[in-house]
């Protein structure tokens, strides 16, 4: 473990993926400096706030902390989790319980945001008269209920009956999987006609931990912010 005070600066781009860092950085109450920045109407970052961004791809989230710069939310978390609380139960140690809650911190970024990505380009490129997209995101459709699915039963199956995913306490699986699932349903990417009321009782509970409520304040984050961005071609 590093013994260094945290001197951390989180890059925090509106509506982004950059509230699991903020949540993360409350649960553990740590300081950190925060960086915002609005999108332009396409939703890319504006150029006055990527330009501080010190990465090639200036991506949200980014973190700098003394002379690190970290990017990638999933490494980021285990980042600030493996430094300044390693015994926490947020990464718990002992194989099996980690192996689960890395396989839910990979399964954010790749398996759920990917089948939501592969509909939500799509949806930006094409701006004007999508309606030809609908079969596209017809056919991805199963995808996502796939996922939705495992993600009920897992629920479902778990030790704290369904407020967390992995064990009996929160984990940086419930912070990296929390932002994936306000996205998709908040965007309707593949999420139409499913019921799923497990994931919202725990999507819920997460979201009302005050260490959740802090950081949605001091960042004013909301996945709204959005706006128009990338709604479905049947809204149109
Ligand atoms: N896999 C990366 C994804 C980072 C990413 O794509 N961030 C988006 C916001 S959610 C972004 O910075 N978009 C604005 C831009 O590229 O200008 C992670 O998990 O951090």
């Amino acid at each position: 473990m590093d013994n260094h005070q945290p001197d951390i600066v989180l890059y925090f781009l509106e509506a982004s993926r950059a509230i699991r860092i903020a949540w993360l950085l409350e649960e553990l109450a740590l300081p950190y400096t925060l960086v915002r920045g609005k999108r332009l109407p396409q939703g890319a970052g504006e150029p006055d706030f990527k330009k501080c961004v010190p990465t090639r791809l200036q991506k949200s989230p980014t973190i700098k902390d003394g002379n690190l710069v970290v990017q990638e939310s999933s490494a980021i978390c285990e980042y600030i989790i493996n430094t300044y609380a390693p015994t926490s139960r947020l990464l718990p140690d002992g194989t099996r319980e980690r192996a689960k809650v890395r396989e839910w911190m990979a399964a954010a970024e790749s398996t759920f945001m990917e089948h939501g990505l592969a509909q939500f380009y799509p949806r930006l490129v094409f701006q004007e008269g999508r309606h030809y997209l609908l079969p596209y995101e017809a056919s991805l459709k199963f995808l996502v209920h796939r996922d939705m699915d495992w993600l009920e039963e897992e629920l479902e199956n778990s030790a704290s009956g369904g407020i967390f995913l992995v064990g009996d306490s929160l984990t940086a699986a419930d912070v990296m999987m929390g932002f994936s699932i306000e996205w998709l349903f908040d965007r309707r990417l593949g999420t139409d006609g499913g019921e799923w009321p497990r994931i919202w009782k725990w999507f819920d509970g997460i979201t009302a931990r005050p260490a959740y409520r802090t950081a949605v304040e001091k960042t004013k984050y909301s996945v709204t912010d959005l706006g128009d961005l990338g709604l479905p071609p049947s809204d149109q």
